[in-house]
């Protein structure tokens, strides 16, 4: 496995743009991945009401969180070392999360229930650019 380069400080705070939601609601295309038994110990920081996401898996840090999406993970000011490198997430919000391989929420890759905790599937990882609640 490559190592990546971080750019991320853990635990930090990230100002995400704010987005105009839609209120119909779209059908997700897929989970991003399924419920798993790992330790819940890496996870643990996640703040409450945040959707949170990790360079590594089972919430391996360095990570990010979020409390309104985010149209472009690759772009500053945010979580820029995260752009492509989600391995794991923990949506601790009351909403489905949709995730999006490319920027401005195109190319939808899935989403995250609410409470959802785990690793992505193996063609989810390292691919997610763009995060919101689903429209
Ligand atoms: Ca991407």
């Amino acid at each position: 496995m490559i190592r990546k380069t971080m750019t991320v400080l853990a635990g930090a705070a990230f100002a995400a743009a704010l987005v105009s939601i839609p209120a119909s609601a779209a059908a997700p295309v897929s989970p991003m991945g399924e419920q798993s038994d790992v330790s819940v110990t890496a996870y643990s920081d996640c703040p409450a009401a945040r959707m949170c996401i990790f360079n590594n898996l089972n919430g391996g840090r360095p990570w990010g969180y979020f409390a309104v999406g985010d149209a472009n993970l690759g772009a500053a000011p945010g979580p820029s070392g995260l752009n492509n490198n989600a391995e794991s997430g923990y949506n601790r919000t009351s909403q489905v999360w949709c995730f999006y391989d490319g920027a401005g929420y195109t190319n939808i890759l899935g989403y995250m229930n609410p409470g959802d905790q785990y690793n992505f599937a193996t063609d989810k990882r390292n691919k997610v650019t763009s995060l919101r609640v689903c429209p």
